[in-house]
């Protein structure tokens, strides 16, 4: 076992944001998550996906609608400045989700990564967009993240920050295997992800506890196979009475889930994670350059989706 290189990592989940909550009490509960994740010895807070207002891709509205109401047109702005400050003055980092409005006026689903003095060190845009973009007038609730968002433009990126190398992602993004493993290939070390998982299906009647069960699966494989930590913080709970599953973590590179929320309100989960643990798996079973052979992972990259079958380079022995 390698010499132990420990962060404390701190997930803060939130209870529901309702319509009419404003970014004020948004930010009020974020600072008192934060103060409790400092208290607890935390380096680094994740907070959820759009933390800063309900999950608003469930209503059908304009686009201009919703840009007035529910996107940041900079960051960080008056309403947020005061948890930039809090991180500031307890010496704190945090990973924060919101909706991004550029000056060009694209919309992006985005997080940020905010180092302890203050400085936004890393930005991502969520490239897995989940959900669909026409108005289903059958459906219970929408899940309107293709009419919303634009595709992320700044790719899988990792920072060094906060005493190790970073990666982020966001909700969707946590169910495919690409996400995790071009970070690991950067050589991320911890993987941020916010969520907001509403607990119906709109597309299909998938059985409520499997919303649980996928999420957790994907998030304790993606650890495994690519020997970092993860850590998830979800938005969740009944917002205006659309309901959304929790199930914050805090994953080890062994798959095993170091620490998990128990409500579906606002939480502090901790762990002293020690990064070491991942370089043990890096080294031994997950030693990409001794044992990935990606000239035979070509249609990864080559199709997006399923295509005919490949033909065997060589004949089957007879
Ligand atoms: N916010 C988000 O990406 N939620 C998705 C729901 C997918 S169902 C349309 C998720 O993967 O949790």
């Amino acid at each position: 076992m390698k010499t132990s290189r420990k962060i404390g990592l701190a997930v803060a989940q939130m209870g529901p944001m309702h319509l009419a909550d404003d970014r004020a009490a948004a930010v009020a509960r974020l600072m008192e998550m934060m103060r409790e994740a400092k208290s607890r010895s935390a380096d680094l807070v994740v907070f959820p996906e759009l933390a800063l207002t309900t999950f608003f891709p469930r209503y059908w509205m304009l686009e201009k609608e919703a840009e007035d109401k529910f996107f940041e047109k900079s960051m960080p702005n008056a309403a947020v400045q005061p948890l930039f400050d809090l991180a500031v003055e307890l010496g704190i980092g945090f990973y924060l989700g919101y909706a991004e409005l550029t000056p060009e006026r694209r919309r992006f689903n985005t997080a940020i990564l905010v180092d302890k003095t203050g400085r936004i060190v890393q930005k991502y845009r969520k490239i897995h967009l989940p959900g669909h973009a026409d108005h289903k007038v059958n459906a219970p609730f929408q899940h309107l993240e293709k009419k919303f968002f634009d595709v992320g433009d700044l790719g899988f990126t990792v920072a060094d920050a906060l005493g190790a190398t970073i990666g982020m992602c966001i909700c969707n993004d946590r169910r495919w295997p690409e996400t995790w493993r071009v970070l690991s290939l950067q050589g991320a070390e911890l993987g941020l992800v916010g969520y907001n998982t509403p607990s119906w299906n709109i597309h299909w009647n998938e059985p409520v506890h499997l919303r649980m069960h996928t999420h957790l699966i994907a998030l304790q494989a993606s650890a495994y196979q690519n020997a970092m930590w993860i850590g998830a913080a979800a938005k969740c709970g009944s917002e205006d009475g659309f309901h959304m599953i929790g199930g914050s973590v805090i994953v080890a590179p062994s798959g095993e889930i170091a620490a998990q929320s128990s409500s579906e309100e606002d939480e502090v989960i901790f762990a002293n994670i020690d990064l070491a643990i991942g370089d043990t798996f890096r080294e031994h079973v997950f030693n990409f350059a001794k044992h990935r052979r990606p000239e035979h992972y070509r249609l990864i990259v080559e199709r997006t989706a399923a295509g005919p079958a490949v033909k065997p380079t060589e004949s089957p022995p007879e």
